[in-house]
């Protein structure tokens, strides 16, 4: 027992020296002509797990399906696993490309395969899950992960009057209030898109449900997101302050007023959706223990890695101006990003790539110039964006 407290201790330890620059450690490879090493990426496991496929040490091929990492002690509300029931629907394989871990593994790290981490809601409010998931190596893992290019969802509807989950970029926890109409949730202006009207092309990936297809029977509506017996618990205005950059995805009326009960914002080069849906509940439409709509269309938007392709172009091109007063060729990287993200806001895939390419080829002309940490983080993630990207 103390030797397996100390061993944690010691795997916690290297796990908060290792997150400081986790984002060079996941997945990097070795770029530099002048520096040419071979560092691997570290990948984190309990001896103990003893689950199929969960002691890889290997990286996920380009090719291969985005990786999920649910994070959770419990199946959320009463057992209801819908979460399990919408990942297996999508075809996602247990210990291939689907992990699931008891929630004190935040701390242990995050797996450098790791595309999307979900975190299921706390439901009827374990205070040893919130003080796992509020622990500061958990936290700074996730941010970590988020930083680097991941996209992670924070379930933060719970039972808990003392404190709850918590997410990177966000100050608190939502308060456990009630919304009246208890049932009802909204789609909101963002999640239509410029042209206010739900199931037409501009709606938000979100809303255009797994297909991506708007206007097609697995869309969200006005409808078919709401859940009696409360759709939600607590709202991300009351308890909790997000980025002024987060943006409203649903709301639902608390004391009369319109609350967010879905939001996202990029942070890093990553991206964070925050939600207080009672989403793992068999009341979510269609009832029972399958996949939901709200739930299948969520996964499918976080696993969508176009979608994120925005955040982690932001995040680069924050990156590239940080270290501005490196070298005078910095300058000449951030044009290339910004012409990328125009790229593909036209739509113009090849040219974003070219983009992208150009940028890699540029940090490596003068790789020199930056610490090879940096140089290696940015060449990481431009391959992240040229596999979302498909070139
Ligand atoms: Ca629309
Ligand atoms: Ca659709």
């Amino acid at each position: 027992m103390a030797l397996r407290t100390i061993t944690l201790s010691v795997v916690a330890a290297m796990t908060l020296i290792t997150s400081i620059d986790a984002g060079a450690q996941r997945g990097r490879s070795s770029t530099h002509s002048s520096n040419a090493r071979k560092a691997k990426p570290v990948f984190v496991h309990r001896a103990e797990e003893g689950e199929a496929g969960r002691g890889r040490k290997d990286m996920r091929r380009p090719a291969a399906p985005l990786v999920i990492e649910v994070f959770k002690n419990f199946d959320a509300w009463w057992g209801d696993n819908r979460d399990s029931a919408t990942l297996a629907a999508f075809g996602k394989v247990s210990g291939i490309d689907w992990f699931v871990h008891p929630v004190s593994e935040l701390a242990d790290g995050i797996s450098p395969n790791a595309d999307v981490v979900l975190i299921t809601s706390n439901s009827f409010g374990e205070p040893g899950a919130r003080d796992e998931q509020n622990a500061p190596a958990a936290q700074a893992n996730l941010a970590a992960f988020v930083a680097g290019g991941g996209v992670l969802i924070v379930d933060m509807g719970d039972n808990l009057w003392d404190g709850g989950f918590r997410a990177p970029g966000a100050v608190g926890t939502p308060d456990l209030v009630f919304p009246a109409d208890e049932a009802d949730a909204v789609l909101t202006a963002a999640a239509a898109g410029p042209d206010g009207v739900l199931g037409t092309t501009d709606d938000h990936r979100l809303v255009r449900g797994p297909d991506g297809v708007p206007g097609t029977a697995d869309d969200l509506t006005n409808t078919n997101i709401d859940a009696c017996c409360y759709v939600a618990h607590g709202n991300l205005q009351e308890g909790i302050a997000l980025p002024p950059t987060a943006v409203p995805l649903m709301t639902a009326t608390f004391a009369g007023t319109q609350k967010p009960i879905v939001a996202e914002y990029c942070l890093g080069s990553g991206r964070v959706i925050v939600d207080t849906v009672t989403k793992e509940f068999e009341a979510h439409q269609p009832q029972g223990h399958g996949p939901s709509y709200f739930l299948s269309a969520l996964l499918a938007y976080a696993m969508d890695p176009k979608e994120h392709i925005s955040c982690q172009i932001n995040g680069l091109r924050e990156s590239v101006r940080s270290m501005a007063g490196a070298s005078p060729h910095a300058a000449g990287l951030d044009p290339k990003l910004r012409a990328a993200a125009a790229a593909i806001d036209r739509g113009s895939a090849s040219a974003a790539c070219g983009q992208i390419g150009a940028f890699v080829n540029a940090v490596r002309a003068h790789a020199r110039d930056f610490p090879a940490p940096v140089v290696d983080e940015w060449v990481r993630l431009a391959a992240r964006i040229k596999s979302a990207l498909e070139c």
